[in-house]
Order: structure tokens, then C-alpha cells, then sequence
């Protein structure tokens, strides 16, 4: 398939179902650059979460700036043109190391807080609001999670048995789903294997989750979310580094 005919085919399913994959976003020598600077990282402080399971950095590009000018590609600038023609800011950024053999699962969610810089009672629509050591974070109305991007950058090659993301196709457009409603539709979920240095593209409010791994390899994915969308004046995203346009 031509490249212009395969990039339609990804946003028509990215609007369709809620996902899409692109196999190859990053060049080898890229994922290593990445990782390496991953690396060099120190890691104390309320953002950094390690265990047996699981290595987290949250406000990764806060934490590790130097990664930005890896990540800020002509093909990630590309990527993102085509979801954002005005352009977008980095809202949120993580590191998720799942390591071999890892027992980390995630039970089925939508991703449905944003990390803003203070609580601002009042505002129609925003909450409930959660304050954790690393800062404040609120569930907005569903048309702040609508324009939101998350995409989910694999630095190894990730299938069913070292965690790959499963997800229910098109759960993104029935709004915030309640507990009650997701045994009816996780039977339809599909999993989402990505080689190393390719990427994942999914809407927060699509239904998704992700096992343990049984593998000997490890599971390495930085996810950045992206918004063109202004908060209301009494709010500021937490992590809004990055411009991209
Ligand atoms: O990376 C994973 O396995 C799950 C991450 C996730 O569910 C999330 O970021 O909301």
C-alpha cells in the first residue's frame, strides 16, 4: 500500500474504532537514543515508582527533558499535523517499563483524569479531583478526554505475552463507561500487538487494559498524551511542556 493510502486507512480507523497502529514511527538507532537517555535518568522523587513489576516515570518530560528532542521527530510532527492541523501541546507524559516475567496488570479502564497545576472548585463539569504527592488531577467534561491523543511509543516489540494494550474497538464513543456496563463489551476487545519503534494511537475514553507478562522480554512504552484544547482560565495543565505544530 502506498504511504498516503495507508495513512488514510489509519485515521479512518483511528476515528472508527478509537485506535490505530503505525508499525514504524521510529528508526532503530532512534529507540536506542531513547533508551539510553532513559537510562542516564536518576531515579528518586514522587514520579518515579519502581518495583519487582513495574518502573514508572510520571511527568516523564518534566523528569527527563533531554528525551523531547528524541521524541520531536519529523515523523512524530507528521503523525500529529494530521490529528492536529493548529497544532498541540504534550499534556502528559509516562514511562512504563514492564519487565520480563512481570505480574503488572491493569484491570479495564478509560483514562479519564488530566493533570492540571491546583484545584479549582466551581468549574461545571470538572471532577471529581484526586490530590496524590506528585499533584492535582481532574476528571473534565468528556469533550476535553475527546480531543485529547494518547500515543503510546514501543521501545521493544510487544505482543500477547510480554502485556501488550487490549482494547474494545469503538468503546471511545459511548462516553464514560460505568463498571456495570464493561462486561457486556469487553468480549468484542482485540490486542494490539507493536513492534519496537512503532507506535499505538488511541483516544483515552477507549476501553482498555493490559495483562502480565509471560515472557523473558521486557515491555518498554512511552505514552504521551497531546491537546490542541485551552482549560478554563483558573487551570493550567500540570505538564504542558511541549509545543508541536
Ligand atoms: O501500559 C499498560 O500496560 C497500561 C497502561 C494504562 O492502562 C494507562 O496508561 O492507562
Amino acid at each position: 500500500m502506498q504511504t498516503a493510502t495507508r495513512s488514510a486507512a489509519r485515521a479512518d480507523q483511528f476515528q472508527t474504532d478509537g485506535f490505530a497502529i503505525v508499525p514504524r514511527l521510529y528508526q532503530d538507532s532512534e529507540v536506542a537514543a531513547m533508551l539510553q537517555c532513559l537510562e542516564a535518568a536518576t531515579t528518586n522523587g514522587a514520579n518515579f515508582r519502581r518495583s519487582q513489576d513495574l518502573f514508572a516515570i510520571r511527568d516523564l518530560l518534566g523528569e527527563v527533558p533531554a528525551l523531547w528532542p528524541l521524541l520531536h521527530t519529523p515523523a512524530l510532527r507528521s503523525l500529529l499535523g494530521g490529528l492536529f492541523p493548529g497544532g498541540c501541546h504534550v499534556v502528559k507524559a509516562i514511562y512504563f517499563d514492564k519487565p520480563a516475567g512481570s505480574n503488572w496488570l491493569v484491570p479495564w479502564h478509560q483514562d479519564l483524569m488530566i493533570n492540571v497545576d491546583r484545584k479549582a472548585t466551581g468549574l461545571p463539569g470538572f471532577g471529581p479531583w484526586t490530590r496524590k504527592p506528585e499533584g492535582v488531577s481532574v476528571q473534565p467534561p468528556v469533550g476535553v478526554l475527546e480531543n485529547i491523543c494518547t500515543v503510546r511509543i514501543h521501545l521493544d516489540d510487544c505482543d500477547a505475552n510480554n502485556g501488550e494494550l487490549r482494547v474494545v474497538p469503538a468503546s471511545h464513543r459511548g462516553g464514560v463507561v460505568l463498571a456495570a456496563g464493561q462486561p457486556e463489551l469487553t468480549p468484542a476487545a482485540v490486542g494490539c500487538p507493536v513492534p519496537a519503534g512503532g507506535a499505538m494511537l488511541m483516544r483515552p475514553l477507549l476501553l482498555h487494559a493490559s495483562s502480565r507478562s509471560t515472557s523473558d522480554r521486557p515491555r518498554r512504552v512511552v505514552h504521551l498524551e497531546f491537546s490542541s484544547f485551552e482549560l478554563p482560565v483558573e487551570l493550567q495543565w500540570r505538564e504542558r511542556h511541549f509545543f508541536v505544530n
